[in-house]
This record gives C-alpha cells, structure tokens and sequence, in this order.
C-alpha cells in the first residue's frame, strides 16, 4: 500500500513536471526540506548538461491568489536580470529564474486545483540556517541590502497578494476580534501576556502611521529575510535572494527588522529555556553594516532614523502573531504541542526585551554605519 502510493505519488509529480518547459529528460524527483508553508521537490535530469528544477507546489490557504503571487514575482525576477546583465553578471545565477509551462504560463493548476511552479534550481551554490558568524551577518546584510538597492528604481505595482502583512494597525483589528470571541477560553490565563502587547499598542501605531502618511516610503520588499533565503557562492558571496513569494510593496524596514529578529537571537524561535535567548549585538552590527553598505545611498532619512526601532516593531509584531493564533485556538502556525504558539509567544518576547535594553546601542551602531 505505502509503495503504491510513493508510486502514485512519484508519477503524479512526474506528470506535474511534464507541464513545464524543462530541459532535458527528468531523471528524479525528490522532497526538499520540510518548508513549513510550501512542498518543495527537486526535479534532477538525465545529463549533466541540462540543468535540475525546484518544483514547489504553493500553499493556497496563505496565498490565496497563485497566479497574482506568480505574476509578482516575475515582474521582480526580469528587474533583476536587466540589472545583474547592465552590471556585468550572469542573470542566470544573479537572479532566480521562473521556468514556464508549456502554454507559457508561470503555474500549473492541477486537477484538485493545486498551484504548482518551477524555478531554475542553481548550480554549485550553498545556503546557510543560521547566522553564526558577523561575517556571516555581514553577507547576509549585504545580499538584502543589493536586493533592495536592484529593486530601488521598480516602477510597477506590486499587486497586494498578503493585505496587511506587517502592517500593525491591521494586526490589531484582528487580534480585537481574536480576544472579543475568545472562542477556545484561553484568554483568562493570559493577562500578563496580554498586557506586554497592550502596553507597547500606541508606540507601534504611532511608528506605522509614518508609513501610512509616505514619511516613511514604500519599497519593493522581500518579506521574509531569513538568512536561508539567500543563495552564497562557494567563496562566500552572494549570488541572490530566493523565496520571492511574499514580494510585496511595504517599508523596506520590515526587511531589516526581519532579518535582524532570525539573525540575532541566540536561542531558537520556540526555545523553552528562556536564558537561552537574547539579542547578539556583534551579529546586529555586522548585519547593519552589510546591509548600509548597499543601501545608505539611496535610503532616505526618516528610514535611516527608524532602522533600529524596525527590530523592535517586527519582534513585537512576531509576539502579537504567535499569542493571537494561540489565542484563537491554533489555525494559523503549525504547532507540535498544545502550548507550542505560547512558548513561541515568551521566546519571542525575551528577545523583544533584549532588544529594548539594547535599543541605545543599536541606534548608535546605525549611526556609525552610515557615517
Ligand atoms: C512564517 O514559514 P516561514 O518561516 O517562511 C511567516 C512569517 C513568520 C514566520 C515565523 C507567510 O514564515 O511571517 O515570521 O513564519 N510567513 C507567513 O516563524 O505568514
Ligand atoms: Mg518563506
């Protein structure tokens, strides 16, 4: 039974693979990863001369417009080769590359109505899980930093495929309704918890209303800054940004606080033993100075001004998400326990005071970093 269905289920994504306009013959397709949002798989052909796939079937309930997300990222993928080929470089390892369908289409829709896309798996590339190293941080920096920079002159609209996203005003709208239902009962055991989110409500609000009324610009903006996103050569650069899905037109701070809430903290994301985390302050100047140095050209003021707050805002954020979803009863993260979005909630809120003790200091790093 379980060999019938590795069977079917290997013939299906050959078939799935059949649709694309693919180079060479495949010779195997196999699971890459456990990404918790997409099934990712590797498409590998017959010669060495043609090149291998991913092949990513998309999670439909959290983007709920395929061909929208697609369309996105194409448009952001040509921007960056017509910039990587102006400069010099090879669009083909510079830049991710989407491989179409045979009706020229940048999805397949399957017969249960799945998305399916492919992109040009690149050669001879290494990517890293954590940032244990400022040089790391720093090429990390610096890879977000170019992507910004590439992206800086994009004159079309993004469509809007995540309404919302890190948008906090939006955040509160949801986590009001959350907290009025309280539909699993939860709420009473969490007044303490609560009230770190209730506390900090006005500072948020008063940040992101710069962004709303153009103080702070809008960018094109990746959205999800880990540093397993960025693909390095085997000497250590940067070759590109991958895992364009959630492109998106936002404030290129969300980018940097992102990326500084993975990078720094010493401790995991739903670490239990609280002492475990904080935030690393050589691992948050090294990042900053990576990414200023591709940036500080073109970054104006006001974003300058808010760089090191956006670790705060993101963190915050990230602690509202985890406790609101644990709050409603778990639909929204995959959890491996009954109190895994709790824990979440208090590792992301020990980092978040970690960076409020440092915040002083982070701001005078930004401040060198842009001398
Ligand atoms: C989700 O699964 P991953 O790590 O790519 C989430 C991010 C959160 C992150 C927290 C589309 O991203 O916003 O910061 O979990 N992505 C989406 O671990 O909601
Ligand atoms: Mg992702």
């Amino acid at each position: 039974m379980i060999l019938e269905n590795i069977y079917n289920m290997e013939n299906n994504l050959r078939f799935i693979a059949s649709n694309f306009l693919l180079e060479g013959e495949v010779k195997e397709i196999k699971p890459l990863g456990e990404g918790f949002i997409n099934d990712t798989f590797i498409v590998e052909t017959e010669s060495s001369s043609t090149p291998n796939y991913l092949m990513q079937r998309k999670n439909k309930n959290i983007f709920t417009d395929v061909p929208a997300m697609m369309d996105n990222i194409e448009r952001v993928c040509q921007h960056l080769k017509a910039k990587v080929k102006a400069q010099g470089g090879d669009p083909m390892r510079e830049a991710m590359t989407v491989i179409k369908t045979k009706e020229q289409a940048l999805y397949f829709k399957d017969a249960e109505g799945e998305y399916w896309a492919v992109c040009l798996f690149i050669t001879d590339s290494v990517t890293y899980e954590a940032a244990d190293s400022p040089e790391l941080a720093y090429a990390g920096g610096k890879g977000i930093g170019k992507f910004q920079s590439m992206t800086s002159d994009f004159k079309g609209q993004l469509t809007d495929i995540l309404p919302g996203f890190h948008n906090i005003r939006f955040r509160f709208k949801q986590w009001d309704e959350v907290l009025s239902k309280d539909h699993v009962g939860r709420k009473k055991e969490l007044m303490a918890e609560i009230d770190w989110i209730e506390g900090r409500r006005e500072e948020m609000l008063e940040f992101w209303s710069k962004v709303e009324d153009g103080t702070i610009p809008t960018r094109v903006t990746h959205n999800d800054t880990k540093i397993n996103n960025i693909l390095f050569d085997d000497k250590g650069d940067v070759l590109c940004v991958i895992d364009l899905d959630t492109v998106l037109s936002s404030t290129a701070l969300n980018d940097f606080g992102d990326a500084i809430r993975s990078y720094t903290n010493t401790g995991l994301e739903d670490d239990t033993n609280l002492d475990n985390v904080s935030m690393d302050m050589a691992i948050f100047k090294a990042y900053t100075e990576g990414y200023l140095s591709e940036t500080k050209s073109f970054l104006k003021p006001a974003e300058l001004e808010y760089l090191a707050f956006s670790a705060k805002y993101i963190t915050y954020e990230q602690v509202l998400r985890f406790l609101m979803d644990y709050i409603d009863g778990d639909n929204y993260y995959k959890v491996k326990s009954p109190e895994h979005n709790l824990v979440r909630t208090h590792a992301q809120y020990k980092l978040l005071q970690s960076i409020e003790q440092q915040y002083g200091q982070m701001k005078e790093v930004v401040a060198d970093a842009v001398k």
